[in-house]
């Protein structure tokens, strides 16, 4: 007689053959039912809190492309990380988000740790909550799970599993399914879509986040080329889908409802694909379009389809759409390409001492980052700067949140180097982070450190949350109290997490020590003084 599986074992050997064998947790007594027996071929990767958790989860599964499981406790622990969770789900990355649960033989009497009506605390956050009815549902839960979380559009999903289930008779070994994670679009729709596109006379195409994430980069460049149009990124990015040096490109469209109108005119047509349209942010009152300009939309997600205020759209993978579009698209050949927009060079940096500009740390930056190094950034009021100095030119590279929470790009760097660390790519890690978002989700860094990653983390120690006083002034609120942030030690912190750290006090120390983090076997946090500039909003 063969032997009985329990719950667990039937998961586990699903997990396993799914390619789930990271865990990213933080344990409690809810989950230990679970994480009992932990078997050698999984990995559990720990983090000290639950919003780092979440984001380092993110992270990892955005360079891999692939579901993260995460495993959090029960209630409270789901609660710390939802912040982090929002991001996921405008991410729209695949993520498995499972908590424990008290047991079964107490539902009724709401014992300590119960997570009261646990399906409803993550929404509407998660595509998809359950808590299975029977032990034995769970093993086919995590499969549906794992299909919910990657059928387009992407994103998170939670399971809470009371702790009695795990050692209960499976009902065998749990069905192992493949489904589709690529929509093709509708064939007639596309043939209208190339036609407009090929009647247009002065097109602009607008490359959004989803086309990175959906493989799409080459075939965005193929496009624009034989579009020969002008190629704008969505605001505020959370992925950069467009080589910024490329003669074609022109950046973040702006992000206000008066600036977006500004920058569309003189175009007849908008091709937004993988973008949401538009993304906006401070309130700017005007027209969503010039007068003559229309809209196309292609995006796999309805949501972003629903809530254009304008144009038509359609769905369908943004990579195979435009795979498909540059062969079906005429343009005329008189059309010339708009002249190439100009970046500064970088030359030699002048020695300068510190508080430094924002200009003068990505300058250095830019000298001493590997080319293919991935940046992370959540420096909020020097976004400009990066742009100008730091291009992204490879795909899979720039990540930043999308959710507009800060305390995602600390831990999202950690989930990136290990999720590099994984798929075999050797690169670095460059974290650009505020002095006020470093703390949010600052135990990330001691995951880094443990785990050896080859991050390093920037530090903009400006001491105030810049970005907020600008945004007093846009929307003319003087007196906000609780903006300047004195007193704080960042290299101390990131020391008492076992990382190396080190404050800079100009150009030549930043360059020196960027290029010892290089070097490193591990994390550095480089604290560099700098002095607070306010960002042009709009
Ligand atoms: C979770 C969360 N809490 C609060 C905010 C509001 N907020 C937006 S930007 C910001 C300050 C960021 O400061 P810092 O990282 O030091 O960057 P700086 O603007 O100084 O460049 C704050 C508190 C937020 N976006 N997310």
């Amino acid at each position: 007689m063969s032997e009985i599986k329990t719950v667990h074992h039937a998961t586990y050997d699903l997990l396993r053959s799914l390619g789930l064998t990271t865990v990213f947790g933080n344990p409690g007594s809810t989950e230990q039912s679970f994480l009992r027996d932990f078997p050698d071929d999984f990995t559990y990767v720990l983090g000290l809190q639950e919003a780092s958790v979440l984001a380092m989860a993110d992270g990892f599964a955005q360079v891999r492309n692939k579901p993260a499981l995460v495993n959090l406790h029960t209630a409270a622990g789901t609660g710390n990380a939802m912040g982090s969770l929002v991001a996921s789900y405008k991410a729209n990355t695949p993520l498995i988000v499972t908590a424990g649960q008290q047991t079964r033989e107490m539902a009724l009497l709401d014992p300590y740790l119960n997570n009261r009506e646990a399906t409803m605390f993550p929404q509407p956050w998660v595509k998809w909550a359950y808590e299975p009815a029977r032990a034995e549902d769970v093993p086919a839960a995590f499969m549906q799970a794992y299909v919910v979380a990657m059928q387009p559009p992407r994103g998170p999903v939670f399971l809470s599993i009371p702790l009695d289930d795990w050692d209960k008779p499976a009902l065998g070994s749990a069905v192992l399914r493949d489904v589709s994670g690529r929509i093709a679009p509708d064939a007639d729709r596309l043939a209208t879509f190339a036609d407009r596109i090929s009647r247009a006379k002065r097109p602009l195409l607008l490359l959004g986040p989803e086309v990175d994430r959906d493989g799409g980069w080459e075939a965005g460049i193929a496009f624009a080329e034989k579009l020969k149009a002008p190629v704008y990124g969505s605001s505020l990015p959370d992925r950069i889908s467009f080589p910024e040096n490329h003669p074609l490109a022109r950046g973040p469209l702006p992000m206000t409802i008066a600036g977006v109108n500004d920058a569309l005119q003189g175009y007849d047509l908008v091709i937004a694909i993988g973008a949401q349209v538009f993304r906006y942010y401070p309130f700017v009152a005007g027209d969503f379009l010039p007068e003559g300009t229309e809209v196309l939309q292609i995006t796999s997600d309805p949501h972003l389809s629903a809530i254009a205020p304008v144009g038509d759209s359609l769905i369908g993978s943004v990579r195979t759409c435009l795979e498909r579009l540059v062969d079906m698209i005429d343009v005329p050949a008189a059309r010339t390409a708009p002249a190439p927009r100009t970046l500064p060079e970088p030359t030699g940096v002048e020695p300068t001492s510190a508080p430094l500009t924002a200009d003068d740390v990505y300058h250095v930056i830019r000298t001493v980052k590997p080319d293919d190094a991935a940046l992370v950034n959540e420096s909020t009021s020097t976004m400009a700067q990066q742009l100008t100095w730091c291009p992204t030119t490879h795909s899979n590279s720039y990540f930043a949140t999308p959710s507009g929470g800060i305390g995602w790009g600390v831990p999202a760097a950690v989930g990136i180097a290990l999720g590099d660390r994984e798929r075999g790519v050797d690169r670095h890690v460059v974290a650009t982070i505020g002095d006020g978002s470093f703390q949010y989700s600052i135990q990330a860094i001691w995951t880094a450190a443990q785990h050896k990653l080859p991050i390093v983390f920037v530090a903009f120690r400006n001491g105030a949350y810049e970005i907020l006083k600008s945004f007093a002034e846009l929307e003319k609120t003087p007196g906000v109290p609780g903006l300047d942030l004195p007193g704080l030690d960042i290299e101390s912190l990131a020391r008492g997490f076992g990382l190396r750290a080190v404050t800079v006090d100009g150009t030549e120390s930043l360059a020196k020590e960027f290029n010892a983090a290089l070097e490193a076997d591990g994390p550095t946090v480089i604290v560099v003084p700098t002095k607070p500039e306010l960002p042009v909003l709009g």
